[in-house]
């Protein structure tokens, strides 16, 4: 967990495949809260002439060592490293058992076995294996594992759970219960789980395409059933779905979900049992939002969609991590909007990349989506191989197109199966099904960096033709060019679609030189170029467009995201115009029409109107500019958001008041219409409660706040409320503390809404939360709602007296040793010091120089202040 010693970095150009194989594992856990014993016999067989064995181990207490029968002698027989055990001159096929201890209770980093909350609970991805026995730790060696778990109470361990199938139960002469399982398909270290606890549980069952039978359970804290009945849906959708779209099924009798409240992350996809943060499990409409709801959905997919892409074919090494979780959100990202609402999804997942992985990749951290250099795997959990992995693996798709892709898909698995595979046998399947050369496309996986396109039109009435120029250019010098996809739209000045000759019936152009040429023709008027359409490519355009083309964009293509991106254009420039000039902000009349219009029309997708309706945050702006004029910045926003508020104020009313029975209408509570309605209600209400004059207004928010049964009607009261600083923000603060108190999920909203207070007075409250009895240092979802949700309020973080740093700077030493994985979490707002004035370069280096002065720094905290530094 901590260094003394610099870490070292590993690089991608070292693999080699590895010496011995580990063929079965046999485990026996002897549960108890501070001295687990772990009894782990291996088979092992020599790949190679490696005379002596090294296995991977920390923090372990070894206690024997016997190979083949035989007790080994430390020093003559083996030694123990501070991160390995050494095994010399073993024979070619041994059987190798290792006896050590661990202590679960005092494991706070959440890595390896812990126990937290009376739960005992695991997590082994990336390299929390080697925290629970000594092993080759590394995801191509494939083991079939038995698991045996023994507690001496059971009343207080109803269940003990781990991966496959249950095989056995009983009780030793000691008196201790056990119960046995194995798991038939051979599976990297890193998918290993073990579970034991007192749970309610949810069953059901799905039978598959194959006709195979498959127990479902959840098992959830005591009293929280009710709340698991959602989670469980989406399961038996995602299984569902995986079979229809990707023909693929499940290959278990059984499939665990485990809920637990102290997880760092947002679910495991451990075989057979996957382990989830609660928050992506317990729902229900008192207690959780319509998106609490949508991201159980999508993170239950997630994690069953990892069953094929990531267990049943795994990755070779973590440099090829994004195989498995490119592809996985991806597929996730299909499900959701095969769900329904495909446009507001994809919307939403553009903001992410532009807001955070361009950010990301634009700062010191900047990987590719398959990196060559890793220090600790675990800050490679990035918007870079999840996010940007999915727009890569989205690109073939629409390269390719569905069913050629699908076939590509189909190969991939037949040909890797069972397997380590790597990206590049990924991309081997997509070419070999679709007869394309993939070469130039494979800089994708190489080249970290946002390209950015220009687009130029030039139209001769004579000859009724469009020439196209678009260009690529790099923020990152080295960079080849890349292949990239972009899907256009034309369309007339009346905004009808045009179809020249020349555009692909896929309308994809290829653009794989530095600059490249396309041509229209037989257009008699000039037409409207609209590029990108769909977002087809994690690309910047560089956007010259006039008023009039943006607007016609925004009321005729027909794609939704260009419609929505073009609104967005229009923010940017009068954001960017305002700063520039440090003047006043102004809208175009057009823009404030349309806005108008679409708010009152009866027929536009009210999801739709409520993003297009929002508006940049100031993240997402500071990462258009190299140099971040962070005050100008906030007054921009803050002017834009009071500008929408004032110029609309009539049409929100009436928007709010006209989709208010379709948001609280209980027949149809989680309909696709019921939450676009909500959505809309709270965008209005959020620039309603700007006008804290309004009676209508304050009328409405207690009106919406008062709506008990939904609490993405309560929380969207209290958001707009707070972030206004309405005169009904601390009663309402108040009123939702006392109410909902002992429920922690619903607390961590409360104590995020008052972390992204876009005001000065944010710093303190957040610093007076800490103190809070809803808060708690040691629970990661605790930290992330107040202390990540800072991090991100732009303005405030950025201070410019150092307090937003120092507030973040203390809480990250504070979980340096305790939890490095969240400390280097809340670390990545920091990094990116060169893109600041003198004055807050110099306060950022101060404080991260302190930190990297540290003593017993944190790996995860280190390789990205050298980074940084650097
Ligand atoms: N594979 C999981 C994410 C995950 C990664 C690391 C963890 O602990 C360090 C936990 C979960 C997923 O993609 O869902
Ligand atoms: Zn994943």
């Amino acid at each position: 967990m901590t260094v003394t010693t610099a870490p070292t970095a590993r690089y991608r150009k070292d693999y080699k495949a590895p010496s011995f194989s580990i063929d079965t594992v046999d485990l026996h856990f002897y549960l108890d809260d501070t001295c687990t014993r772990v009894v782990n016999t291996m088979q092992v067989q020599k790949r190679d002439d490696e005379p002596d064995l090294v296995l991977d181990g920390e923090q372990l207490q070894l206690v024997q060592v016997t190979l083949d029968d035989r007790l080994l002698v430390a020093e003559q027989d083996y030694k123990v490293g501070r991160k390995s055990l050494t095994i010399y001159n073993v024979p070619a096929q041994f059987s190798l058992t290792i006896e050590n201890t661990i202590n679960p209770s005092a494991n706070t980093a959440l890595e390896g076995l812990y126990k937290s909350a009376g739960v005992f609970c695991s997590q082994c991805e990336a390299e929390g294996f080697r925290r629970i026995t000594y092993f080759l730790d590394r995801p191509d060696v494939l083991s079939v594992y038995t698991t045996t778990l023994y507690v001496a109470n059971k009343e207080e361990y109803p269940h003990l759970l781990s991966n496959g199938n249950k095989v056995d139960t009983g009780t030793t002469a000691e008196g201790l219960s056990w119960v046995r399982w194995h798991d038939p398909y051979p599976k990297p270290s890193y998918l290993f789980a073990v579970v034991a606890g007192d749970f309610d549980l949810l069953e059901d069952t799905y039978t598959t395409a194959e006709g195979r039978q498959v127990l479902l359970q959840f098992f959830v804290d005591k009293g929280n059933l009710n709340k698991a009945y959602f989670a469980m849906e989406a399961l038996k959708n995602s299984m569902r779905w995986d079979e229809q779209r990707f023909g693929l099924s499940y290959d278990l009798d059984i499939y665990m979900v485990v809920a637990v409240d102290f997880f760092n992350m947002g679910a495991m996809e451990n075989k057979g049992l996957n382990v989830f943060n609660s928050k992506f499990v317990l729902a229900d409409e008192a207690s959780a939002t319509d998106q609490d709801f949508i991201n159980v959905e999508a993170v239950i997919g997630h994690e069953y969609f990892h069953n094929w892409t990531g267990n049943r074919i795994t990755c070779r090494d973590w440099f090829q991590l994004s195989l498995k979780e490119g592809l996985t959100v991806f597929r996730e990202q299909e499900f959701s909007a095969d769900q329904g609402m495909r446009a507001v999804n994809r919307i939403q997942d553009v903001r992410i990349m532009r807001t955070h992985q361009f950010e990301e990749d634009a700062g010191p951290m900047a990987h590719a989506i398959r990196p060559d250099i890793v220090v600790e795997m675990n800050n490679f959990y990035t918007v870079t191989i999840y996010n940007k992995g999915a727009e890569v693996v989205r690109m073939l798709h629409t390269l390719l197109g569905e069913q050629t892709f699908q076939a590509g898909m189909r190969r991939y698995i037949a040909d890797n199966d069972g397997k380590a595979a790597t990206c590049n046998d990924f991309l081997q399947a997509m070419e070999q099904a679709s007869g394309r050369n993939l070469n130039q496309f494979k800089r994708w996986y190489s080249q970290a960096g946002t390209p950015e396109i220009s687009v130029q039109t030039d139209y001769s009435r004579r000859q009724r033709k469009l020439t196209v120029t678009i260009s690529q250019a790099s923020d990152k010098p080295a960079n080849a060019p890349f292949h990239i996809p972009i899907q256009v739209e034309l369309l007339s000045q009346q905004g009808e679609p045009l179809h020249p000759p020349e555009l692909p019936v896929n309308s994809v152009l290829e653009l794989t030189e530095p600059e490249q040429t396309f041509t229209f023709t037989g257009l008699k008027e000039a037409p409207v170029f609209a590029p990108l359409a769909n977002f087809s490519a994690p690309v910047k355009c560089n956007d010259t467009r006039s008023l009039d083309e943006l607007i016609t964009i925004t009321r005729f293509a027909q794609d939704a995201f260009l419609r929505w991106d073009a609104v967005q254009q229009l923010y940017s420039q009068a954001v960017h115009e305002a700063i520039a000039q440090g003047g006043a902000l102004t809208l175009p009349n057009a823009l404030i029409d349309g806005l108008k219009a679409s708010l009152t029309d009866g027929n536009s997708d009210p999801a739709l109107v409520a993003l297009l309706l929002q508006i940049p945050s100031e993240e997402g702006v500071a990462a258009e500019f190299k140099y971040v004029p962070v005050s100008a910045i906030h007054r921009a926003i803050t002017e834009l958001h009071e500008a929408l508020a004032r110029g609309l104020y009539t049409e929100l009313l009436q928007a709010w008041d006209m989709h208010w029975p379709q948001a609280t209408d209980k027949q149809a509570a989680f309909s696709k219409e019921a939450i676009a309605a909500r959505m809309l209600c709270n965008t209005c209400l959020g620039y309603l409660a700007a006008m804290t004059d309004s009676e209508a207004v304050h009328e409405r928010l207690q009106r919406q706040f008062a709506a008990e049964q939904s609490m993405t009607l309560v929380f969207g009261a209290l958001q707009a409320a707070v972030h206004n600083q309405h005169r009904l923000a601390e009663v309402q603060l108040a009123q939702f503390a006392n109410r909902w108190q002992h429920d922690p999920l619903v607390m961590d909203k409360w104590l995020a809404v008052q972390a992204t207070v876009r005001h000065a007075s944010s710093i303190a409250k957040v610093h007076e939360l800490t103190e809070h009895s809803a808060f708690d240092w040691s629970n990661p979802n605790r930290v992330y709602a107040l202390l990540a949700s800072f991090s991100h309020n732009f303005a405030q973080l950025h201070q410019a007296d150092g307090a937003g740093y120092a507030l973040l700077v203390s809480a990250i030493k504070r979980l340096n040793t305790a939890n490095p994985q969240v400390a280097s979490r809340l670390l990545s707002p920091l990094l990116n010091w060169r893109r600041f004035n003198d004055a807050r370069q110099g306060l950022l280096q101060q404080v991260l120089s302190d930190l990297r002065n540290m003593p017993d720094l944190a790996p995860d905290l280190f390789e990205k202040i050298e980074q940084s530094l650097r």
